[in-house]
Order: C-alpha cells, then structure tokens, then sequence
C-alpha cells in the first residue's frame, strides 16, 4: 500500500459523521462561488472558521498540495486533509490558536473582554462571572492584560475542572 493510501484509510477512519457534516457546512460557506472547489482564500476562511486562526502562507500551500494545475480543494480533499489537521491538534496548539483567535490586535495579551470571549469558547456551560474571576485569579499583577502563559495555566485548570 502507498503511503498515500495508508494516509488516507487512516485519516478517514479517525473522521466521524459529525465532523464531517460540520465539514460540508464549512465547506459550503466558504466555497462563495458555488462550483464546488475551494479557492486558497475559500480555504483560509475555512481554517479560521474550524480553527480560529488564519494559517500562513507555507501551511496553505501545504493543505492546498503541489498540484501547479490548482483548480481549488474539493469536499473530498477538504475532508481528508482537515481530518488529518483534527487529528493532530494538540491541547497546547488548540489553546494557542484559540488566544490568538481573541488576542485580535496580536499584543501578545488577553484583555478582560477578550478573554470572556475565549473563556465561552473554552468552557461555554460556565456563567460569564467565572470567567472574570477567573481573569482576576490569573492576571497576577493585576495589570488588567493576561499573558498567554496565564491564559494556559488558567485553561488547562479549566479543562480540568469542568
Ligand atoms: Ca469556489
Ligand atoms: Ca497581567
């Protein structure tokens, strides 16, 4: 067996129902021109929509592949390749992508609003008063601005306690 096909069978085997009817929904959204292929900008959308971050050039080119003749990413690859993505994400990836997905000025920081934003994401069964107690226990100085070492530390409790 090919190392493509081995990729494959063992990509398509981890992908439930679920993800991929969230998948075709994405898919559906983003594909803005209807004629069933993605475009790279269809595609970035589609990254940000399902992962909150927008990927960078090189990672685009990587989901996209080295067809030259690129027409755009049909529902099959697209299911394929972000089966492949869903499997590999890491607790440390995830929340890093989520901060940055809330750290919109990319400061390197949270601010109270930002991080209620990502707090509901993270923990969405939580009441909105957690989240700011959460963000006073976790912003040590009190400077009103959470790094992403604090944010982590305040996640991974969160994770862990829901
Ligand atoms: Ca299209
Ligand atoms: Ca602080």
């Amino acid at each position: 067996m090919s190392y493509v096909n081995r990729l494959c069978t063992r990509q398509q085997r981890e992908i439930t129902d679920a993800d991929k009817k969230r998948l075709t929904t994405v898919f559906a959204l983003c594909d803005v021109d209807k004629d069933g292929y993605l475009s790279r900008e269809d595609l970035k959308m589609a990254v940000i929509m399902l992962f909150g971050y927008k990927p960078s050039k090189s990672e685009t080119n990587m989901l996209i592949g080295p067809d030259s003749q690129f027409q755009g990413v049909t529902l099959d690859r697209f299911v394929m390749l972000v089966a492949g993505k869903l499997s590999e994400e890491d607790p440390y990836l995830k929340t890093r992508q989520i901060f940055n997905a809330f750290d919109a000025h990319q400061r390197g920081f949270l601010r109270i609003e930002d991080f209620q934003a990502a707090f509901c994401r993270v923990a969405p069964r939580l009441p909105e008063r957690t989240a700011v107690e959460a963000f006073r226990q976790a912003d040590h100085d009190s400077d009103g601005h959470l790094s992403f070492k604090d944010f982590e530390a305040v996640v991974n409790y969160g994770r862990a306690n829901i």
